[in-house]
Formats: C-alpha cells, structure tokens, sequence
C-alpha cells in the first residue's frame, strides 16, 4: 500500500496505485475548513400525531421537533452545526448524519461512536460539514421501526456561493405501511420484510404528503433535490419530457452535469436535479416511480404556469454547478481485490433470519467484534460485493464515498461519487475509494429490516502513516 504523500518522485516509474491515488488526489476535501460561523439548535425527538399523507385524520408518529419530514437544517460551506439533541421516545436511540464525512466520534452509531442516547437523555452533535450537498439524518438504533416511524430530516450544506437557482426544493420520498385504522402498521421486522427487501407501504408520499406539487414557472430553471428515507422501498422516478439533468449524486457534484435518463434511488441515495423549463412550458407533468415497470407509482406533480412567470428574455443560461475532478479510475480493475463480500442470509437468530455479510451477522452494535476491513488512510481499495441472494441489498458506507467500478464484471464509468449503491440479486459489484478519515466506520445494506437482521459490519480506517 502506499500513501498519497509518498512515492510522487518524478524520476522512476508510477506503479498503478500510485497513478490511481494520483487521479484522486483533490477530488474532495480532506479537511473542514470552518469559517466560525456556528448554528445553535435543538433537536426533540418525540412521538406526537401529525395531519399526515392524504390529510385525513391524525396519523400518530415519531417526530424531530414535531415535523415528519423533520427540519429542513440549511448551512453554508464551511459553517458549523451544534445540534443538543434530546431523546423523548420511549427507546434508546441516536442521530447519524447520512453521507456527511464527520469526525468518527460524530457518526452516531451505538457504543461504536458514542453511547446510545437513552430516554431522557441529551448527546451534542458537533460537525463542520467538508462538503456542500444534500445529506440527511436519522437514528441508527432500531432504524427500521424508528425511521419508518417518521425520524428523519434534511441537512443541506450550501456551497460558499450557491449557483442563482430559481428555486430549490427538497423531495423526501418515502412510503408508509398503515394498517386498517390509517395507522403505521405495528409490527416490525416481520418475517415477510427479512424475507423480501424490507418493508414496503401501501402509501407512498413526497415530504409526508399524498399530493406533492411543485409550482413552476415558464423560463425557470429548478434545483430539486430528492432524499429517498424508505426502509426498503427503491424509486426511479420518470421526469416525462422535463429537460432534466444530474447534479450531484449522494451530496457530491459530478465531474459534470448529465441528462438525466432514470435513477434507481435507493434508500439513502439522493439525487440533485437541474431542471429547465422553456420559456414556452406550461402543462402538469406526473412524476411515476418507474423500479417496477410493471407497477408504476405516482410521486408527485409539478405545474408549469404563467402566473408571476418571468420576462422570458431572462431565461437562466448559467453553468451547473460541476466538481471537474471525479477519477475515471480505469486502471482500478486491474487491481487486486483487497476485499470480497459475501452477501447472504441463512435461518436463525432473534428474527429468525439473518442477513449476512462473509457468513456473519452483526448483532446489537457489537463493538467487541474486529472489523471486517482494516485500511490504511489515503490508500486505493477495491471492494467486491457479491450478492449471493436474490433480494435487493443497498450498500452504505459510513465516512467515505466510493465510486462503482463493474457491475458483474463489466466497467461502469459513472462520473460521481456514492455513498449507497444498490446491489441486485446476484450480482457482483466493484468499488474504488480512498478512506480519508482514520475511525471505525459502519458498512451495512440500507434495506433497514437486512440490516437489523445483521447485515451490517465495520471498516477501520488507521490513520495515514
Ligand atoms: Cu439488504
């Protein structure tokens, strides 16, 4: 292994890591730059009864701060969040702030990173988000009853000088599993949600509504940024003939904006829209999830009219906002394996079956067990997935981004960065990624029902030497 500093002399050859991290050096930020502007708030989590979904009747939920969505937290680059949070549930829980590279001690996650927060209890969340992009947070104990509950919200970190969007909206996709009574069904982990690809509801909302409408104008151009907080549900949403492109991918820009041809969002992907409307729109387009052709979904509409539209000479015609420094990565297959992962489930444990990653399941946060991985900071790692089931499991790595190298061997040049990336039954996918941040780090699918099933484990990162 060799570390970025290192082996730079021009005078002999590269090897291939050494190129690899080369290309990689300055994709991102390898260090917080605060500019001491710090954002003071409280977070309550509670249970509470909201007029939800479709607006009829009280749906009882857990909440932050009362709201389902929770708060929409806005900061700039380089701006500092200090979150006192409070535990009002009847159940130990924690915050973990999705996609944010945070100190390890941040990260949220059971006797890993802190103690759980018991109820009635506080936990100071401190962070000085490296990146600007959208994240979310949510709890990471019990997550597959505490989120589907409605525990979730949106950290948008602005750039230092955001791009003049008409607007900027935020669509958290979500479903919901009610029983007779309109209520959240009461059972959790069902036998039926281990076995398929988690929960999936009977109703499906954007921002805690059956009827989500974006206004627009004609010659507005729209930033609008999608979080998908399902347990186990994945959309692909169908634009229609919208003039759509790709920002960003799990908060980070692309190396350059692309059309936009579907996504499959898996819970915990988000996706950053650039949409134009011409000056000539107007119109209702439906928003359809399209994962299963054979079983579309409204999503939401968005309007296009002329009240309040602007002058159309003022139509916007600025640069979308890029990163330019996404590696290509084309030598990455040619390296070792450092890592394969074996994706499995078998009968047994409390639930009666497990989720498995290498023929072990994780059971209760349990910080006695060694990682699955250690690696060196500012090394180049390629990961192997291979799923050896037939059911859907999104894989999530806690403090670092990856790109996807293969899908069943075949290169994929995506031009982003993840966070999550959907593994399909049977398939194998590769990873490229260099740990920055020295910590023990969670990795486990997002289907939140595998997870608490035991399909997650942990990645230590050392420090670089
Ligand atoms: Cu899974």
């Amino acid at each position: 292994m060799v570390a970025i500093a290192l082996g730079t002399g021009a005078c002999r050859r590269r090897s291939p890591e050494e190129r690899l991290l080369r290309e990689f050096a300055g994709a991102y930020p390898t260090a917080a730059r605060p500019n001491g502007t710090i954002h003071e708030l409280d977070i309550v989590a509670a249970p509470t009864e909201l007029p939800l979904l479709d607006g009829s009747g009280k749906l009882r939920v857990w909440a932050y701060n009362g709201q389902v969505p929770g708060p929409t937290l806005r900061i700039r680059l380089g701006d500092t969040l200090r979150v006192r949070f409070t535990n009002r549930l009847p159940q130990p829980t924690t915050i973990h702030w999705h996609g944010v590279r945070v100190p390890n001690g941040m990260d949220g996650v059971p006797h890993l990173t802190q103690p759980p927060v018991e109820p009635g209890g506080t936990f100071v969340y401190e962070i000085t988000p490296k990146d600007a992009g959208t994240f979310w947070f949510h709890p990471h104990v019990r997550s597959s009853e505490q989120v589907e509950r409605g525990l979730y919200g949106v950290l948008i970190v602005d750039d230092e000088r955001p791009a003049p969007y008409d607007a900027d909206v935020v669509w958290v996709l979500d479903d919901w599993l009610l029983d007779e009574q309109r209520q959240i069904f009461g059972q959790f982990n069902t036998m039926h949600d281990l076995m398929h690809d988690g929960r999936w509801g009977n109703v499906i909302t954007v921002n805690g509504r059956t009827s989500e409408r974006l206004q627009a104008h004609p010659g507005d151009r729209i930033r609008l940024r999608l979080v998908n907080s399902a347990n186990g549900r994945i959309f692909k949403p169908d634009f229609g003939g919208l003039d759509v492109r790709i920002l960003a991918v799990d908060g980070l820009y692309l190396r350059e904006a692309i059309p936009y041809r579907g996504f499959e969002l898996a819970p915990g992907n988000r996706l950053d829209l650039d949409i134009r409307f011409g000056t000539a729109a107007s119109g209702l387009q439906p928003i359809v999830d399209r994962f299963y052709e054979q079983q579309t979904n409204h999503l939401a509409d968005i309007v296009v009219d002329g009240v309040g539209a602007r002058d159309p000479a003022s139509e916007r015609s600025f640069a979308p906002p890029a990163h330019g420094h996404v590696p290509a990565w084309r030598e990455a297959l040619a390296q070792p394996v450092t890592k394969q992962f074996r994706l499995n489930a078998r009968r047994g444990g409390e639930h009666g079956i497990e989720w498995t990653i290498n023929d072990a399941a994780f059971a209760g946060h349990d910080h006695a067990a060694p990682p699955a991985l250690t690696m060196r900071a500012g090394t180049f790692q390629r990961l192997q997935f291979t799923n050896l089931s037939y059911r859907l499991h999104p894989i999530h790595l806690h403090g670092m981004f990856f790109r996807l190298l293969a899908r069943n061997g075949v290169p994929v040049d995506e031009p982003f960065f993840r966070d999550t990336v959907l593994v399909h039954g049977q398939e194998t996918v590769d990873l490229g990624l260099v740990p920055l941040d020295a910590g023990r780090w969670m990795m486990h699918c997002h289907i939140l029902e595998h997870a608490e099933a035991g399909m997650m484990t942990t990645l230590e990162v050392l420090p670089p030497t």
